[in-house]
């Protein structure tokens, strides 16, 4: 009986020790940064972060800034900002918008964006990914006057899962006493809703890059390998998962024919490419593997190239170490649909200059780069 005992131990040990090395796989614990530097400069005014930033064809570049983002650093006690860059301008710097209507500025701490243009009549509607008091929920503005947002709704939905509050729960950290990975654990103690891709004024696809609010729980399907994050399509009619089988479903954007949609699976180091078909409903089509923590997509109008802002060591980044930062990395997709995409390293730094890159936006050969809670780069391509 006891040597039945013991093996039974030896093995629950064994594969324990197995999902810890999994996990630093997945987290890319010993990945070393390959170095490419551009001809970059700091944009003005972005010192907390700009996790997200889309452009529209005629250059104006929005950006989303100042995210408290659980478990990870921030370095302002402020509310989060919405800008506005143009990128025709000779020296493009970012100007806050201005926000006008019901929304609490106070508490706002915009995440993932994106822009939808009504083409009857040119209007621009931004959708912003928010999390007031830890809470997700979706506003959607009118940019008018090149300087201003009217906030027109708030949506809130079971689908787009709001969170137990970080300091209410129960860490598995607390649990198992790991501070390696308590960091990694406060990560994942977070809010839901990541990123958000505009299809209609009041329609959009987003992802949920947990799937319970509970963070042992999610910690449990991280490490047992079980995808259940989620993209989810909203409508005013309807709402409804249109796609699932993620670890942490991230990024999200579009072809710039809008018939394929692209979603980044952070932790499965992969971009889901889907058919948008009648209806609204999502035809999984491939994976392509990017070997990177990608977060946030944007997609180049003209060559359809999809651009990643990537985190290459999550260990890094989870830890935060002032003198080991966690590094920035871009890479770019070209050809996606054909049998063989062709991937390259197109901006690598070892935290020196950027830490914690999450989007890569280009136009025109320029390229913005912002990150989670560091500054953002406005860098020449040619
Ligand atoms: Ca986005
Ligand atoms: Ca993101």
């Amino acid at each position: 009986m006891k040597k039945v005992l013991a093996a039974v131990v030896a093995a629950f040990a064994a594969f324990i020790g197995y999902k810890f090395l999994k996990l630093n796989e997945m987290m890319l614990a010993s990945r070393e940064m390959p170095v490419k530097h551009l001809n970059c400069q700091y944009l003005k005014n972005i010192e907390y972060g700009a996790e997200d930033i889309t452009i529209l064809k005629d250059g104006l570049a929005f950006l989303s800034t100042g995210l408290k983002y659980p478990g990870l650093p921030s370095f302002s006690d402020e509310p989060g900002k919405i800008y506005i860059l143009d990128l025709l301008h000779p020296k493009p710097t970012p100007v806050e918008l201005q926000i006008k209507g019901e929304l609490d500025l106070n508490s706002f701490n915009p995440h993932g964006i994106s822009v939808y243009t009504d083409e009857a009549d040119d209007s621009v509607y931004l959708f912003v990914v928010n999390h007031p008091e830890h809470k997700s929920q979706v506003e959607i503005f009118h940019l008018v006057q090149e300087d201003t947002l009217v906030h027109l709704k708030t949506i809130a939905h079971p689908l787009l899962h709001r969170c137990v509050l970080y300091d209410q729960s129960l860490t598995v950290s607390h649990l198992l006493h790991l501070t390696i990975y308590k960091r990694f654990i406060s990560l994942i103690v977070s809010f839901s809703v990541n990123d958000i891709l505009a299809v209609g004024k009041e329609s959009f696809y987003a992802t949920n890059d947990h799937y319970f609010a509970s963070d042992v729980l999610h910690f449990l399907t991280l490490i047992l390998d079980y995808p259940m994050c989620e993209v989810v399509y909203y409508s005013p009619e309807e709402v409804r998962v249109a796609a699932n089988g993620f670890l942490s479903a991230n990024g999200i954007n579009i072809s710039p024919d809008k018939r394929y949609i692209y979603v980044s699976d952070i932790v499965g180091h992969d971009i889901k490419v889907y058919e948008r078909q009648q209806g609204e409903q999502l035809r999984f089509l491939k994976s392509v593997a990017v070997g990177s923590l990608c977060d946030n997509i944007e997609v180049d109008h003209r060559t359809g190239d999809i651009w990643l802002g990537c985190h290459p060591n999550g260990q890094k980044l989870v830890k935060y170490d002032p003198e080991d930062l966690a590094g920035s990395e871009v890479i770019r997709i070209k050809n996606i649909l054909s049998e063989k995409p062709v991937m390259s390293l197109e901006y690598g730094d070892d935290g020196h200059v950027l830490v914690a890159s999450t989007v890569a936006a280009p136009f025109e050969g320029k390229l913005l780069i912002g990150s989670i809670f560091h500054k953002a780069l406005y860098c020449d391509l040619k």
